[in-house]
């Protein structure tokens, strides 16, 4: 087997579902309480403000009740201690991976705890509510909403995790259900690229056929195992 030198690691809502962050598709998940085209797309957001921001804003209050998980340390300790490079990019909106340790995480479906005013297009770290209209932290038009993208926008770092997908020997799929684009397709980028493909979930994703490899299981033991594999072997 040639030697791997250069790692992508794509997460989704699995890998944050020990600790208690509901996932999207699961039965009791997101999408069960809540239409996706009222609360996850800007034609909701722009019929409804108060529902989206309050959606949100909730979401962000509880991420003061969950912590990190042994999978997203088993992340944390594979780009300190791995030799090559390990570019980690999450679609998840929560801040675990830099609590469990991680130092750069790309967030292409945003961030919870930022802000995006709609007026000036500043992105700012947020900690509070949204609900009561807070000015923007650089222009203060009461014009925030929440920093995330939603369906019919671009996701975040497009061009750096392309790039990556282009020039590595192994992509890892962590937690998702593989049924949201462009995420969905690194797969297929990594391997026209010539990477090895290998998928981590609690069950097969909707694309699991196209990874070589397949682990199932909980992301809590089976990311620690697979990370212990490529750290000692
Ligand atoms: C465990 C576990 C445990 C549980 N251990 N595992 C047709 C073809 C191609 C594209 C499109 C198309 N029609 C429409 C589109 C575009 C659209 C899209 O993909 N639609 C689909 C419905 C088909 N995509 C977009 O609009 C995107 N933008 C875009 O495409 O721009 C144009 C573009 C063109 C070219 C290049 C680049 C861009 C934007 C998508 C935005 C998604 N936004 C959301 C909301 C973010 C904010 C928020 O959090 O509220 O992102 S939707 C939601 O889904 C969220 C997630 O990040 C995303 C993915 O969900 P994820 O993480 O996979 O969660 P689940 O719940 O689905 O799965 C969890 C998995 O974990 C399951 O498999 C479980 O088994 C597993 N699991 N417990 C391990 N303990």
């Amino acid at each position: 087997m040639t030697q791997i030198k250069r790692i992508v690691i794509l997460t989704g809502a699995g890998i944050s579902a020990e600790s208690g962050i509901d996932t999207f598709r699961s039965a009791g998940g997101l999408w069960e309480q809540h239409r996706v085209e009222d609360v996850a797309t800007p034609e909701g957001f722009a019929r409804n403000p108060d529902l989206v921001l309050n959606f949100y804003d909730m979401r962000r209050a509880a991420l003061a009740d969950v912590v990190p998980n042994a999978a997203h340390m088993a992340l944390a300790r594979l780009q300190r201690e791995f030799a090559g490079e390990v570019l980690l990019v999450t679609q998840n909106v929560d801040d675990l991976h830099e609590r469990g340790g991680s130092g750069q995480v790309l967030h292409m479906h945003g961030e919870l705890k930022s802000a995006l005013c709609t007026a000036c297009g500043t992105r700012s770290r947020w900690e509070g509510a949204m609900i009561e209209r807070p000015p923007c932290p650089v222009c203060a038009a009461p014009c925030l909403r929440p920093d995330v993208v939603w369906f019919g926008e671009m996701p975040y770092e497009m061009g750096r995790i392309y790039q990556a997908l282009e020039a590595c020997d192994l992509f890892v799929s962590i937690g998702t259900s593989g049924a949201v684009y462009p995420a969905a397709g690194f797969v297929e980028e990594a391997r026209r690229a010539g990477a090895r493909t290998l998928e981590l979930n609690l069950e097969p994703s909707e694309g699991s056929r196209l990874f070589h490899e397949s682990r199932l299981g909980k992301a809590s033991v089976i990311v620690p195992e697979w990370v212990e594999e490529v750290l000692g072997g």
